[in-house]
């Protein structure tokens, strides 16, 4: 359901979402990095698209803020088998930064970059649904550090993978490419559901 308020619009669950096959409910909120933890100055702090888009975008920090808001409740599912059923992300919707940057028809894949090197695919498609956010919120506190701030991806119908945390731009391609955990045998794409972990040959 999508309600528009002003500028704000949540986005909240009809009812109650099912623990997806191979998922455990918990209430805590692991720690899952791979490597260090950057530490961006807000000052420094840049958002860039690039790839098949009509508009090369560089967003400062401010810029990001001031964009329209979206409140989403959703769950996350890492793939190391927990899911956190209950979250409440606050942060720019999405398909506001895609009003900016506005990609090519021929746009039908992202590599979303993160600071520290950290990369991960997805399709457009899954990207422009209405619970996919950059979060600056979480739970009603700021980010921490630990958890992406001061931004990261959030997109509650894939693995927690794909949620890239200190996120920094995207880059829009006609074909799928492989990110990070994808090249060391991750799925694709990744949907819980259907329970896309890992790809076929690979582990
Ligand atoms: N940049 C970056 N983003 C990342 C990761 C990472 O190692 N680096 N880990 C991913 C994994 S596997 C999961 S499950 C979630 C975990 O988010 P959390 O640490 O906030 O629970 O972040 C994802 N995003
Ligand atoms: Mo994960």
């Amino acid at each position: 359901m999508l309600r528009k308020l002003g500028k704000v619009t949540r986005v909240r669950r009809e009812q109650e979402a099912a623990v997806p096959p191979g998922q455990f409910a918990t209430q805590k909120f692991p720690v899952m990095t791979y490597g260090p933890t950057p530490d961006v100055d807000l000052g420094e702090w840049r958002f860039r698209t690039s790839g098949l888009v009509q508009h090369d975008v560089m967003l400062t920090w401010e810029q990001l803020t001031g964009l329209d808001k979206v409140t989403v409740e959703a769950e996350f599912h890492c793939v190391t088998q927990w899911s956190r059923m209950r979250n409440t992300w606050e942060g720019v919707p999405f398909s506001e930064v895609m009003r900016l940057a506005m990609p090519l028809p021929e746009a039908k894949f992202v590599m979303v970059c993160s600071y520290g090197g950290y990369t991960t695919n997805l399709a457009l498609d899954a990207l422009m649904d209405d619970d996919v956010l950059f979060a600056y919120r979480h739970d009603g506190a700021p980010l921490t550090r630990d958890h992406g701030g001061p931004l990261r991806l959030v997109v509650p119908k894939r693995y927690g993978w794909k949620s890239a945390k200190w996120v920094n731009g995207l880059v829009f391609m006609a074909e799928d490419a492989a990110g990070f955990w994808e090249r060391n045998g991750y799925h694709m794409a990744g949907d819980p559901l259907q329970e896309q972990r890992f790809r076929e040959g690979m582990r």
